[in-house]
């Protein structure tokens, strides 16, 4: 039988247990109660729960309830996409949070709640303003995990998160902002774009990520700034990879454009080596991009600067059609990469630069120990960034953008 919860609207208690259901992709029967008809104090109700609160899940015969618990009993009854760590240290790390949580924010939290809602208590004494310092207090250990992680403990959505979910709402209410946190140990440099697609190429999936043939991790669009590139206006392409390259000469990097979208590629954005291209009067060893049109026709482009040896990431300028290049506002693409071994990744895509995501700075440098408030207008989407100068495991991530369209 289905597993069944029983929540209330506006409960972040139940909005918990809702998001563990959802992140472990658990099938659920959802009993939506009416707290104005009093339904969490019928009868039947209290006798799953006697204090007449939601959330409460059966499982069977089971019945659980306090949020928390129910989080541990589906944690340890379905294992899969665990919420509580995937080892002891990660473990005592979320439950350290939760705990610190619950300890330091949530008493006080309930005490403007109960002075915003229930007029128990007076919004304006000593007492509440009190409590909304010792929760701002308790909101920046928050946010401050949060400027240098997506997720409030480690690299994935966890039990901290749906428990401390509650209070972030009023972050969520502008998430057209992101934060970006230099860990150190040395200046390091950020690169915005439009994620175009986050999968990996035609090669590998999820499961498959250190297969040999399986190298494209992700890829980003953006315009650039055209006093970058002496006043052309440029379309740059951040690359990912989910392995690294001893030189970047090493990769040849083919972008085909389907610009008509009629199932025809009429364009190769190409970045390779210089004198793989042009062994007459090309430099070996410099990296560079080209443009050839349907008939093979084209031109050297741009030479590509910002890599370094060992890195997965790259930077890719290509001119667009407004400065003599064959780059459109919108077009379906085909992205290959091809290594010195010969083996070679494609992913698909399609790209419409009118949808593009615009922090109001795309590429900065930012000193160890530093952060940076970035704002995003455009619209909804995701973006991807690139940390040429992180470590390798942690040059690229994605962040979801929710704006209203400028
Ligand atoms: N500690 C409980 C708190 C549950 C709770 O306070 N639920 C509220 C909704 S946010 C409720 O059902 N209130 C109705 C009442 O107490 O009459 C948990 O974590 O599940």
């Amino acid at each position: 039988m289905a597993l069944e919860v029983y929540w209330g609207s506006g409960s972040p208690y139940a909005w918990r247990v809702l998001l563990a259901l959802e992140h472990k992709r658990l099938p659920y029967l959802s009993h939506l109660l009416q707290f104005s008809k009093q339904e969490h104090k019928s009868p039947q109700f209290l006798k799953m729960n006697f204090r007449g609160q939601v959330p409460v899940i059966k499982d069977g015969d089971y019945v659980c309830f306090e949020s928390l618990a129910i989080l541990y009993y589906l944690d340890l009854k379905y294992p899969a996409r665990p919420i509580f760590g995937h080892n002891p240290e990660e473990s005592g790390t979320i439950m350290r949070v939760i705990c610190e949580y619950q300890s330091y924010a949530e008493i006080e939290i309930n005490k403007i709640v109960g002075a915003i809602f229930d007029g128990t208590v007076d919004p304006r004494s000593e007492a509440t303003t009190h409590a909304m310092h010792l929760v701002g207090g308790e909101a920046r250990t928050i946010e401050q995990r949060l400027a240098k992680s997506e997720w409030v403990v480690g690299d994935e959505f966890s039990a901290a998160d749906m428990v401390a979910s509650g209070m972030l709402v009023a972050n969520a209410l502008n998430p057209s902002a992101i934060n970006i946190f230099n860990r150190g140990p040395a200046p390091g440099f950020a690169e915005g774009f439009t994620l175009a697609a986050a999968d990996g190429g035609s090669n590998c999936d999820a499961n498959q990520a250190d297969a040999a043939s399986c190298l494209i991790a992700r890829l980003g669009v953006r315009r650039a700034d055209p006093n970058f590139y002496f006043g052309f206006t440029v379309v740059e392409f951040g690359v990912s990879l989910t392995k690294t390259y001893q030189h970047i000469s090493n990769l040849v990097i083919d972008l085909f454009l389907d610009t008509n979208k009629d199932g025809v590629d009429d364009v190769d954005l190409e970045a390779a080596d210089w004198k793989s291209l042009d062994p007459t009067n090309g430099t070996e060893g410099t990296y560079v991009t080209a443009q050839f049109d349907s008939t093979g026709a084209g031109f050297l482009d741009w030479i590509v600067g910002g890599w370094d040896y060992n890195d997965r990431v790259a930077v890719l300028p290509f001119t667009d059609t407004t400065s003599g290049g064959l780059v459109p506002a919108s077009f379906n693409y085909r992205l290959v990469v091809t290594n010195r071994q010969g083996v070679s990744d494609t992913q698909t895509g399609t790209i419409d630069l009118a949808r593009e995501l615009k922090p109001d700075l795309n590429s900065f440098g930012i000193f160890r120990g530093q952060s940076a408030h970035i704002n995003v207008t455009g619209g909804n989407g995701r973006m991807l960034w690139l940390f040429p100068t992180n470590t390798t495991q942690r040059q690229d991530d994605t962040v979801s953008i929710h704006t209203a369209h400028d």
